[in-house]
């Protein structure tokens, strides 16, 4: 008998002990366990230890001609994707390293292989879905190895009948491969610039329809650890200027370094601070409601004129300098303004044109060397579009996402949308129509 109770008690801390490094173990891991899993249970004294559900990881990547702003919009999409994922499986997504982009040409800084933390905020961005860099996916797999890549295309036939309707398929690639097996049945490619990795497998797939259709492939189709949907731009949101489309936006904070030199210039230049300005931002981005046209601005109008390829390619959108200078000068008149933040990517010699026709302060972000070398052309920007989101009033040019960006960062900062949704009209036998930028309510 006193064996027996023995045995028994044994069995029992054995069980106990087993339970605990389980828990332990999988923290250590971090192997997830089921969301509910330290839930009250309806019996009571039932410890329900969840199953480990393996961690997926997304990578995804965009059209190398896309600039720095699609981009982020395409981020927002692939975040949603993966909170749909997360409904049924494990899904982390790996964040594209940023590099070789189109517009950032300054000579003499190396403009690729940048992290996200370069420009945004990590913590914040985990706050709606999980995100890793990339070089700790790499870290994490042990090995430079993606295994799956999925082109995504058009369908070569276009809409069938003309109509819009929601599906994938495996397709011969339209455009050619930009994937390809090497020795070992391994693909290479343009992986940010990390020479080393490889892809298992290497597909085209024609599709059309919004992010979360490809939900069902990833969740059942494929059971590879690791999917890379490059061209992600081709899929749509899942549901643009929804709650969800904000909560993503929201979470897109700058990075800190970024929003203190911003702030810096902001007070010495354009007699601007948050307290003043009733710009004050909640620590965290899902506490930021504020009331819309609480937010007050700086003494300054925010000018964002994209020049550039916009201007040579004499597109609608983009107005003559003279004609840049008369509506700058109406709005300050109007508004009663006498400074102008310029943020623009226009030549020397088109802004000296601007100035000397401007009434009024033309005061530009210029980085200290080491600052740009720091944070390079993508965090100068983002320092323009930062000054730019705070000020009194703010025009853009039409179309541009370098605008739009700035035009959401207000809406959130709390503005008056009439002091925000505003762009240049083009010279008039161009258009003749100036339509004005839609205006979009945050969806809490
Ligand atoms: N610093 C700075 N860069 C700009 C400005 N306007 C355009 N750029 C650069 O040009 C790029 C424009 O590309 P993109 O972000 O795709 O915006 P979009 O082409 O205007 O829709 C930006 O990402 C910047 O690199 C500006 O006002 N300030
Ligand atoms: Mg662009």
């Amino acid at each position: 008998m006193a064996a027996y109770t023995r045995i028994q008690k044994w069995l029992k801390s054995a069980l106990i002990f087993t339970v605990f490094v389980n828990i332990y173990w999988c923290y250590g891991h971090e192997i997830v366990l089921d969301d509910d899993i330290f839930k009250a249970s309806p019996s009571k004294n039932v410890v329900n230890v969840g199953i480990a559900k393996p961690r997926r990881f997304l990578l995804y990547d965009v059209n190398p001609g896309e600039g720095f702003n699609l981009r982020r919009d395409v981020y927002m999409r692939m975040s949603n994707l993966v909170k749909k994922l997360r409904e049924k499986q494990e899904w982390i997504l790996v964040l594209p390293p940023w590099g070789r982009i189109y517009h950032w040409k300054s000579p003499n800084l190396d403009q690729y292989r940048l992290p996200w933390s370069l420009f945004f905020n990590i913590e914040s961005l985990n706050q709606h879905v999980p995100v890793i860099e990339f070089t700790d996916y790499l870290k994490e797999i042990g090995k430079p190895e993606i295994e799956e890549v999925y082109t995504l295309q058009r369908y070569a036939e276009g809409w069938t009948n003309g109509k819009f309707e929601e599906k994938y398929d495996e397709r011969e690639c339209i455009d050619r491969p930009a994937y390809n097996a090497k020795e070992g049945g391994r693909f290479k490619g343009w992986f940010w610039g990390y020479d080393d990795v490889y892809a298992l497998n290497f597909k085209c797939l024609s599709v059309q329809g919004f992010a979360s259709i490809l939900a069902p492939m990833l969740w059942e189709s494929t059971t590879a650890r690791s999917v890379f949907l490059d061209r992600a731009e081709e899929i749509l949101h899942d549901n643009y200027g929804g709650t969800e489309f904000w909560e993503a936006r929201r979470s897109m904070r700058f990075a800190q370094h970024l929003i203190d030199i911003g702030n810096d210039f902001r007070k010495k230049h354009l007699k601007s601070t948050d307290e003043k300005d009733k710009t004050v931002m909640k620590e965290n981005w899902q506490d930021q409601k504020p009331e819309k046209g609480t937010a007050k601005g700086g003494p300054y109008l925010a000018v964002h004129l994209r020049r550039q390829d916009f201007a040579r390619n004499k597109r609608k959108e983009a107005p003559s300098i003279e004609n840049a200078a008369q509506q700058i000068n109406k709005i300050m008149k109007d508004r009663k303004l006498k400074t102008v933040f310029l943020a623009t990517d226009a030549h020397k010699s088109e802004i000296d044109d601007l100035k000397n026709q401007v009434e009024g302060k033309v005061v530009q972000f210029k980085p200290s060397k080491t600052i740009h070398h720091q944070y390079k052309d993508g965090g100068v920007a983002i320092i323009d579009q930062w000054i730019a989101a705070h000020a009194r009033y703010f025009i853009g040019t039409c179309v541009s996402t370098f605008s739009f960006r700035i035009q959401d960062e207000r809406q959130i900062l709390g503005f008056d949308p009439n002091t925000t949704y505003n762009c240049f009209c083009g010279d008039k036998d161009l258009d003749p129509k100036c339509e004005q930028p839609t205006k979009w309510d945050i969806m809490y």
